[in-house]
């Protein structure tokens, strides 16, 4: 896309409002631990004002304006959908990683996707049938078995009831695998099996801004995205996730 320039130019400016902010405010969102700060309200605000100038005709769904769902109306044309600060909670105590996000969907479709380290000047990029990019060289996720791979898993605070089966999962997995981590960021563990660090990042549930960007990354290097029961993600609103390089083959058994 000739714009892929300039969205790219957009999110990395972004980068630079995180890694700048000094003690942002903090607010809180519904559940435990779920959190949001003046300066996610910030970067959302700039991308919005940024790349409605370079795709006057998109629509957007943003983390912090307080919807969850697509809406009918993003069901046809261009549709940006945004994490300003995908591990916010990292952000906040500055743990790393935290990451900008943003995927474009095209009549309900991905079609194009960045995700943005803004501390290790990371860029993950991939337009649709056009591969997965690492500031600019092409990746692909790894070949090897998950016997010889990390794998990686998220579980929100704020959704207790998921928890228990999250940890057993994890449990299983570790028996399965080399060892087990947990970012606290989505879109980061899937560019980590996108780039072969990582061979299979689960959570049970995540929303579509935490995976608008980085399940397209992941797919165009080569993973299967799914959700837990192996059905494609729909890119309408919350899901379970599990992302799987070239060399798992299978979903595990222990997601049984
Ligand atoms: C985060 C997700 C992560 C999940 C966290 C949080 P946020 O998104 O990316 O996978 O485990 O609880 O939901 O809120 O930092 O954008």
């Amino acid at each position: 896309m000739m714009i892929m320039d300039d969205i790219i130019s957009a999110v990395k400016e972004a980068g630079e409002i995180m890694i700048n902010a000094k003690r942002p405010k903090i607010m809180e969102k519904a559940g435990h631990a779920n959190f949001c700060t003046e300066t996610d309200e910030k970067i959302q605000a700039f991308l919005i004002d940024k790349l409605s100038a370079i795709l006057p005709e998109a629509d957007f769904l943003g983390e912090e304006d307080g919807q969850d769902v697509f809406s009918s109306k993003m069901e046809s044309g261009y549709c940006f959908v945004i994490d300003p600060i995908d591990g916010t909670s990292n952000f906040i105590y500055e743990y790393r990683p935290s990451v900008v996000s943003v995927g474009l969907l095209k009549d309900g479709k991905p079609c194009m996707g960045i995700v943005y380290d803004p501390y290790d000047d990371l860029l993950f990029s991939a337009e649709a049938g056009r591969g997965a990019y690492l500031n600019g060289e092409r990746i692909m996720s790894s070949n090897a078995p998950l016997s010889d791979s990390l794998t990686v898993f998220g579980t929100a605070p704020y959704y207790e009831e998921l928890q228990e089966r999250s940890f057993d999962i994890a449990k299983k997995l570790l028996r399965l695998c080399v060892d087990v981590r947990r970012s606290g960021t989505a879109a980061w563990d899937m560019c980590c099996v996108a780039m072969g660090r990582c061979s299979l990042y689960f959570e049970l549930k995540i929303q579509i801004w935490d995976y608008a960007a980085a399940a397209l990354i992941a797919t165009e290097a080569g993973c299967t995205v799914t959700d837990a029961e192996g059905k494609p993600l729909s890119y309408r609103g919350p899901a379970s996730c599990i992302c799987r390089s070239r060399g798992v083959k299978e979903i595990p058994d222990c997601f049984k």
